[in-house]
């Protein structure tokens, strides 16, 4: 027996006094896909045109020198994230990840073959795929508004590459069996205090409307639109705020919300939300990200947020209702444990939710028994939740306390 197995062994009967069993939490962890954004490897930069720098008021600071430099250690680097992480993975594109071979593809010319090498690569690494498409770092951005610009010629652009993206994104649903999120998250908005808010999003509605048009199989892919505060020099006015695209996911079954954890009032928490949602039967997207002070995009760790986050998928078991994605981008430490330890901490505090002994809790709030509730639920976060945690690692053949160093060498 290992010393990892041993481990186990106490933790199990220790969870068992609680009602919790430890193998069921392991096993229904295994069903979560946690979806990792492949940007964090190069700072968002790209296949299309890496020399482009990042607009759209999004930024990756730091001088750590990781950054994937061309395509063959960008894959070689992903690769390597993704053997750290434990269980069901899927990776999210975005548009300028394009294979273009060499040339140049417009953002309004995408086609589906652009991505059939990441089917493949898909295929050959086992993890499913989500898209993004890019309406930022172009000069087609350059003036802050895209779907939503009073310039008929800007929206038209943007509003067929929205369209080009959601049949990549069926594409690559229907080839993988699995489906494929479709994140649109536009970056418009206003630096100064803004006199006509409704226009822009007038626009946006019609823009949204047209992107929207075409029907595919929800089997294959789902839209969400990601709705946002402010953005660095956007900071007065975003045009897709929350309520925006709640009112629009609400009145159109054929799209859903994602919320970025980074995207809210700094004190202002998601978890909560989510119940808002699930109990109209709607979907919802997430982008687990960790702001600090502001919408840093700092790496994603085993925080109470997370954790908050990862305790309302669980309760409701809306393992596939509530779709998880990464999204962050820290250059100041090394990528390829900045990518995986954002994931890794996610499906630690999915863990933690498992092991939490729900059915009781939910039992002592019916009942009134509000001391029991609170009581039951400060033992169980002493319990030995890392011995748990090592052990899936193991089961699944990924490193357990040391794997910084199996990343770092
Ligand atoms: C920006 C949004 C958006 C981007 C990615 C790169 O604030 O969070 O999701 O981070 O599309
Ligand atoms: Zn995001």
């Amino acid at each position: 027996m290992s010393k990892t197995e041993r481990g186990y062994e106490i933790a199990k009967e220790m969870y068992a006094q609680i009602g919790v069993d430890t193998d069921l939490a392991m096993e229904e962890l295994d069903k979560i896909p946690v979806s990792m954004h492949c940007w964090q490897i190069d700072d968002l930069s790209g296949f299309e045109n890496p020399d482009k720098g990042l607009t759209g008021g999004i930024q990756a600071t730091g001088n750590d020198p990781s950054r994937a430099r061309n395509k063959k250690e960008f894959y070689t680097n992903l690769e390597k994230a993704l053997s750290m992480v434990p269980g069901k993975k899927k990776v999210a594109l975005h548009a300028i990840y394009l294979d273009n071979s060499g040339g140049f593809t417009d953002r309004n010319q995408i086609r589906p073959d652009h991505f059939s090498s990441w089917v493949d690569w898909a295929k050959e690494h086992k993890v499913g795929l989500d898209f993004n498409p890019t309406y930022f770092s172009h000069k087609m951005a350059d003036m802050d508004f895209t779907l939503s610009s009073y310039d008929p010629h800007i929206r038209d652009f943007w509003i067929e590459h929205g369209k080009k993206c959601r049949q990549v994104s069926a594409y690559i649903g229907e080839q993988l069996g699995e489906t494929c999120i479709d994140n649109h998250w536009i970056p418009d908005g206003y630096k100064d205090i803004t006199i006509d808010k409704q226009a822009h999003r007038e626009l946006l509605i019609d823009s949204m409307d047209q992107v929207m048009a075409e029907p595919y199989d929800k089997k294959f892919t789902i839209d969400s639109w990601e709705s946002k505060l402010f953005g660095l020099g956007l900071e007065s006015y975003t045009v897709g705020s929350h309520e925006f695209y709640t009112n629009y996911a609400m009145t159109h079954d054929n799209c859903i919300v994602c919320m970025d954890m980074g995207h809210f009032h700094p004190t202002e928490q998601i978890a909560d939300k989510l119940t808002a949602y699930l109990a109209f039967g709607k979907e919802v997207m997430l982008h687990v990200s960790r702001p600090v002070r502001w919408d840093s995009d700092h790496v994603v760790i085993f925080s109470d947020e997370v954790k908050d986050v990862m305790a309302e998928v669980c309760r409701q078991r809306a393992f596939d209702k509530v779709h998880i994605g990464t999204d962050y981008f820290d250059a100041s430490i090394n990528r390829i444990v900045a990518q995986a330890l954002g994931a890794r901490s996610i499906k630690q505090a999915l863990l933690f939710a498992l092991l939490e002994p729900s059915d009781r809790l939910k039992e002592y709030e019916r009942q009134g028994d509000y001391t029991r509730r609170l009581a039951y639920s400060e033992i169980q976060k002493a319990l030995p939740f890392g011995l748990v945690w090592d052990r899936y690692c193991e089961i699944h053949d990924v490193p357990g306390m040391d794997w910084v160093e199996h990343v770092l060498g």
